[in-house]
């Protein structure tokens, strides 16, 4: 055992010397107590500022290191723009990485002395399986260090000396289908392998999972240049809070985010032509100019992300200072609402998992989530005004439903009152029809389980009714001035009238039920 840097140093890193163990070796286990010593270091770790690799740009990392002093760990000096390793037990860099998109790393280095190794790891299914640059006794190659029989298939290995002084270029591609990596254009390491697979290796990922680590062991070591090339992939927010090809991350803390997207400024007509099937007469038709570009949650507000919300600003919710909500039970064959003592967004009066949109909040609820991540985050976080929701659900369309105009043709699209609701509610009398199709899910469905809109919105139309931040009131007499918060976008247990993209609804502030939630917008500058 080594001292208090080894630690610093991924676990993964000391097969060097079981390796010496001979060809029977097969890997090794992580040792727990090693294991908590990460756990209690990522703790006081700065949290990531790297910026991610942008489609078809190079990022040069070592800008990056330089700028971002928190990116390296372990003893490093930036001289004259190279990284300099005083190794002494283990350093590293972490470098990003974003699956499911494809990479090219690209690392240019010289290892000064020693015999031991220069890694980059990688892994699959959490088992650390590249060791790319790995080195005992001048070794350089790419050995799998295999830890999982699941990846226990040979994968091609070259070993190479590795001497001192020489400068050495290294590729490692990350592809859809496995990854590669070649050394002075010699592949040294190919596996195939499920792309969905390949990830940081968690010994590295003290701080994101959406990291990497470089580093070196044991040999003091010069990078002349790292860098990283997306290669494929939608190109993916930046950093927290940073507005980047029209998507922007809000991080909620506690490793929570929030994904929201651009819409572009426009005009559409807003409400339902008078030949709509089951409109309503307050959807009169008009045109509406959205002035200003903004963005709109991609999800609804999550049960994760509202919890974020809770515990960190200790708020207590309408339904929770009253001590009852509106839940239901289903009984007899149909869905029994009633005030329940102790119902809230924590006991919805079903079950939920933390990627179902949060139900039970009020609009005083809703209101106050925004209020705290515009504070936290230094966006305008608000609720979507009517217009700018009813613009962000149609996309484009003029239909009923963002699919066309026949419920029919839905499937797919949206968790409404279907097939699988009528099946546990023969009774009901209530919601009086439903859509012909089975979306899979009797209640509330986790986020982002549909088809998204050409905005990239996913459950604009059912799954929670969503609050907007506009009263409610008659079109052509201006704002509302009504005593009721608009609701829209329709439900779990919304038939096909309540669930067309012209359809509103209305609740007191202070109105929660069992299928209310919500999504944010923000204004762009
Ligand atoms: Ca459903």
């Amino acid at each position: 055992m080594r001292s208090g840097s080894y630690g610093d140093w991924p676990v993964g890193c000391r097969p060097a010397n079981r390796f010496r163990a001979g060809p029977g070796f097969r890997g090794f286990r992580y040792d727990n107590s090693l294991r908590v010593v990460f756990a209690a270091e990522s703790v006081q770790r700065p949290a990531r500022k790297i910026k991610p690799a942008q489609r078809g740009d190079w990022v040069d990392l070592m800008k990056l290191i330089d700028s971002e002093k928190d990116a390296v760990s372990g003893k490093w000096v930036m001289k004259n723009g190279e990284l300099y390793s005083d190794d002494g037990g283990g350093s590293k860099i972490q470098i990003p990485y974003q699956p499911p998109l494809e990479y090219d790393y690209v690392v240019e280095f010289t290892k000064t002395m020693g015999n031991e190794a220069i890694v980059l790891l990688l892994s699959r299914k959490g088992v650390q399986f590249i060791w790319l640059m790995g080195g005992y006794g001048n070794t350089l190659g790419g050995f799998g260090m295999i830890s999982g029989r699941d990846i226990a298939e040979n994968p091609t290995r070259t070993k190479l000396p590795l001497q001192s002084g020489r400068k050495y270029r290294c590729l490692v591609q990350v592809r859809a289908k496995g990854v590669k990596a070649f050394l002075d254009d010699k592949l040294i390491v190919e596996y195939e392998t499920d792309f969905k697979d390949i990830g940081p290796h968690g010994a590295w990922s003290m701080n994101s999972a959406k990291l990497i680590g470089l580093g070196t062991w044991g040999s003091p070591t010069v990078f002349h240049s790292i860098k990283l090339h997306e290669v494929s992939g939608k190109a993916k927010a930046g950093k927290d809070g940073e507005e980047k090809k029209g998507e922007m991350s809000l991080d909620l803390g506690n490793e929570v985010k929030m994904k929201l997207v651009q819409i572009s400024a426009g005009k559409f007509t807003m409400g339902s032509p008078e030949t709509e099937k089951d409109r309503g007469k307050d959807e009169v038709q008009h045109e509406v100019t959205i002035s200003k570009p903004f963005y709109m949650g991609v999800t609804h507000v999550t049960v994760d992300q509202f919890a974020a919300f809770v515990k960190d600003s200790g708020y207590k919710t309408d339904a929770e200072k009253d001590g009852w909500s509106f839940g239901f039970e289903i009984k007899d064959g149909t869905i029994a609402a009633k005030k329940m003592d102790g119902c809230s967004w924590r006991n919805p009066s079903f079950d939920q998992k933390g990627d179902h949109p949060v139900v039970q909040v009020s609009w005083n609820d809703a209101k106050a989530f925004c209020d705290w991540l515009s504070k936290k985050s230094g966006k305008t976080v608000q609720l979507p005004t009517e217009s700018q929701w009813e613009y962000a659900c149609r996309a484009g369309t003029k239909t009923a439903y963002p699919w066309g105009d026949d419920p029919d043709k839905g499937k797919g699209w949206a968790n409404c009152a279907d097939q699988s609701l009528k099946k546990k509610i023969p009774n009901e009398t209530i919601i009086t029809y439903f859509f012909r199709w089975d979306d899979g899910f009797v209640l509330t469905s986790p986020v982002g389980s549909f088809k998204a809109n050409a905005f990239g919105l996913y459950d604009m139309i059912g799954n929670a009714w969503e609050w907007c931040s506009d009263r409610y009131g008659d079109y052509d007499k201006g704002a509302g001035t009504g005593a009721g918060f608009v609701l829209r976008g329709g439900c779990w247990d919304g038939n096909p009238q309540g669930c067309r993209s012209a359809r509103r609804g209305v609740g007191t502030p202070g109105r929660r039920c069992f299928d209310f939630g919500f999504r944010v917008s923000v204004d762009s500058k």
